[in-house]
């Protein structure tokens, strides 16, 4: 198996030829399992550690390895675990804001053409937190589908109507439904599958992601857990893994996000978000903020129902949270910034 086949390609080659150093290969992180890795190149897959320098060179946590990365290592002649020294820059990712008061953000996986924000139709189809996914997705340059899961639990006409709800939006993200219990739905899937391009299932725990992996892997290859008739679970999947399967595909599983917290740039909203992106052009005022002005397009879409009040109140929500959050990382960046100069006018100092 050459790299290509793991997704490598001219891109990756050039950022690659910047950053080896004599002794290091290219390898791609396949799992991330609190500080343990797995990295696997065109001969095996390998356990992995962080080199001392990368660690402690690491600014914030998102420049750490996550799974997915490219990643320079050096192999161990003995067998032992590989050192990762450096992470190839990043063509598209997933990250959320660290969970918490923080403005920090956490990678939670790296270098995937195709998202699948998988909803459960039962208990957990909820346009809103779709609408999070999506934004998350358009953010990292991800191109997102939906799946909606466990079609088994509920009825035909109650299928259509949630695609219908979803094609309301006039999203972009094509809508594929299946089950993993009755296997409707998974031909149509494998037929989306591509050799050497890495997809990716997010959604809450418990709508059977893992499930899934495993029917397209055809064996039980990762734990899955039986959930309580709610669709609340505890937690099954805990670390990030890269899985191949036999079509050449790359499938990554991560664990159910408990809190979705934002986001980065507006970029991602207004792709989310086209419909009101573009009612927005028609309003008065270039910085109309569609809650009050006279002449707002999106105020008229609202009242003359072509635009549905839950999704309005969406928008203005994570609009809301995204400018917060803009704010206060742009503050944070600074104040380390400052801080950093501080400490090496200290240091200087005691040098002299
Ligand atoms: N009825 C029904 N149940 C399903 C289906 N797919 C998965 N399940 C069940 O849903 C439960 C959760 O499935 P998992 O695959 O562990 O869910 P997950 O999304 O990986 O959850 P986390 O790892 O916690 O994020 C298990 O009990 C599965 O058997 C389906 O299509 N229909
Ligand atoms: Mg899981
Ligand atoms: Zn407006």
């Amino acid at each position: 198996m050459d790299l290509t086949s793991l997704g490598f390609d001219a891109w990756f080659e050039e950022q690659a030829a910047a950053l080896l150093q004599p002794g290091q290969s290219i390898a791609r992180v396949t799992a991330v399992d609190r500080g343990a890795f797995l990295v696997r190149n065109q001969e095996a897959e390998t356990h992995a550690e962080l080199a001392g320098r990368l660690r402690f060179a690491a600014q914030a946590a998102t420049d750490l390895p996550c799974v997915g990365d490219w990643v320079g290592v050096q192999h161990h002649a003995s067998g032992g675990p590989a050192i990762i020294h450096g992470v190839l820059p990043r063509k598209t990712y997933l990250r959320r804001k660290c969970p918490g008061k923080t403005v920090d953000f956490q990678m939670i996986a790296a270098n995937i053409d195709v998202a699948f924000i998988m909803q459960a139709c039962a208990n957990d189809f909820n346009m809103r937190r779709l609408d999070r996914y999506l934004v998350m997705a358009n953010e990292g340059h991800i191109e997102p589908r939906i799946v909606l899961s466990k079609t088994d639990l509920i009825s035909p006409a109650e299928l259509a109507g949630m695609v219908a709800q979803i094609k309301s939006t006039r999203s972009p993200a094509a809508v594929l439904a299946l089950s993993n219990t009755t296997g409707f739905g998974l031909d149509s899937l494998r037929g989306l599958l591509l050799p050497g391009k890495t997809y990716c299932l997010l959604g809450s725990s418990g709508v059977g992601k893992t499930t899934l992996i495993n029917r397209l892997l055809g064996r039980e290859a990762f734990d899955t857990k039986v959930v309580s008739g709610t669709g609340e679970g505890v937690h099954t999947t805990s670390r990030r893994q890269l899985s191949l399967l036999a079509c050449g595909a790359m499938l990554i599983d991560t664990p159910g996000l408990r809190e979705l917290g934002l986001l980065g740039t507006t970029a991602g909203l207004n792709e989310a978000f086209a419909d009101l992106h573009e009612l927005e052009l028609n309003c008065r005022f270039a910085d109309c903020t569609h809650t009050q002005e006279p002449g707002c397009s999106v105020l008229t879409a609202v009242e003359n129902g072509t635009l549905s009040e839950e999704r309005y109140q969406s928008y203005l929500k994570l609009k809301k949270e995204t400018a917060f959050h803009n704010l206060t990382y742009v503050e944070k960046r600074k104040k380390d910034k400052a801080f950093g100069r501080f400490v090496k006018s200290a240091k200087k100092q005691l040098e002299t």
